[in-house]
């Protein structure tokens, strides 16, 4: 569990004794727990205690790194869990595997505060599993003390920069790089553009420091990687604290994800799910996310309760000019399988 995951756990702890969440119902006559599963440090530990305090409901929390690892859980019999957070070609999935139970709108009138283009997208077209949570790019994080700026993904593949380049741990965002580079779609089902990437990938491998999607900030904070195939709220955030940390969208393009607040079909705990989910929606709590995951919000309303300095920043909010160079990830059914084993012969490639 990560050190963030671990502080979180802590803080929500903390909120019990503060907020007096003890035996006996809820404040709000509701479920006294609610359980979230979400990708690592992917929400403001501090939103979680106001959520308790107001409603006396605690969230207990539990983290994975990849859309696999999510789905791979939920299968493997993983219940228990109300709300997950599956990116958009995830959710496809989920929705054909039957894994999610219908929204009940009435309980979410904060749905008000998303912006249009963020609703009604393709893997999912009604809104009736799933509402947007955050959303972002994957592109390249470099130290711009150590190199210039990166215009191509083909860097990755540059021997100077052997040991000190870190890949995304994640088959679909690592797997579209090479799909990209070699100029076939990303969400290809074709074997034969597959065994391409793959080769690709492990010609890659003796570059490559680590394939990591959970700490690469870290590594690039203490210099251990100068590269790094990244989601940009990461970076976002680590240039806090360097300033020579970037990220740049290359000229082949990335791609643009949709995180989602969504219900477990499996859940027993609905109402509160939804209590949790709407609480997340309001502008003042969606801004505080964004203030720390360093993630974008189609939370239209959210924008009035942050900085220019992360409005502006094309880190956090990617330009125009950059949104025209991205396309998302989408459900591949049956090819998923196909993923698995390309992906597994890339991990265990020497
Ligand atoms: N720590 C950042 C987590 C971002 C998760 N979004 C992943 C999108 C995958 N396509």
């Amino acid at each position: 569990m990560r050190r963030n995951t671990i502080l979180g756990m802590l803080a929500i702890s903390l909120s019990l004794v503060v907020g007096g969440c003890g035996p006996g119902p809820s404040v709000s006559g509701l479920d006294r727990e609610v359980y979230l599963f979400n990708w690592g440090d992917y929400i403001d530990p501090a939103v979680l205690t106001t959520f308790t305090e107001e409603f006396g409901i605690r969230v207990v929390q539990d983290s994975y790194a990849s859309n696999e690892d999510l789905l791979a859980k939920l299968q493997a019999g993983g219940v228990g869990y109300d709300v997950v957070v599956p990116s958009d070609y995830m959710v496809e999935g989920m929705i054909k595997e039957g894994l999610l139970q219908a929204l009940d709108k009435s309980k979410l009138p904060n749905l008000q505060h998303i912006g249009a283009r963020h609703l009604g997208l393709s893997y999912d077209p009604e809104n009736r599993y799933c509402v947007p949570y955050l959303w972002g790019t994957t592109g390249l994080a470099y130290d711009a003390d150590k190199l210039p700026t990166p215009e191509s993904w083909w860097v990755l593949w540059d021997g100077a920069y052997r040991g000190r380049i870190s890949m995304l741990n994640d088959q679909r965002e690592t797997l579209a790089v090479a799909l990209r580079l070699l100029g076939h779609p990303i969400n290809s089902t074709d074997p034969q553009e597959l065994e391409a990437a793959k080769a690709l990938l492990q010609k890659q491998k003796a570059l490559v420091r680590t394939y990591n999607s959970e700490n690469y900030d870290q590594l690039l904070l203490q210099g251990e990687v100068v590269l790094a195939h990244a989601w940009n709220g990461d970076v976002a955030k680590v240039a806090e604290e360097k300033s020579s940390l970037k990220y740049v969208i290359p000229r082949e393009g990335g791609t643009v994800f949709h995180d989602n607040l969504c219900i477990l079909r499996s859940s027993r705990r609905q109402k509160t799910a939804e209590t949790f989910i709407n609480y997340l929606l309001r502008p003042e709590v969606a801004a505080r996310i964004v203030r720390y995951t360093m993630h974008a919000s189609p939370n239209e309303a959210a924008r009035a309760h942050l900085p220019r300095t992360i409005l502006e920043n094309p880190a956090v909010y990617p330009p125009v000019e950059a949104m025209t160079r991205l396309e998302a990830i989408r459900d591949v059914g049956q090819a998923l399988l196909l993923y698995d084993r390309i992906w597994t012969e890339v991990k265990a490639s020497r």
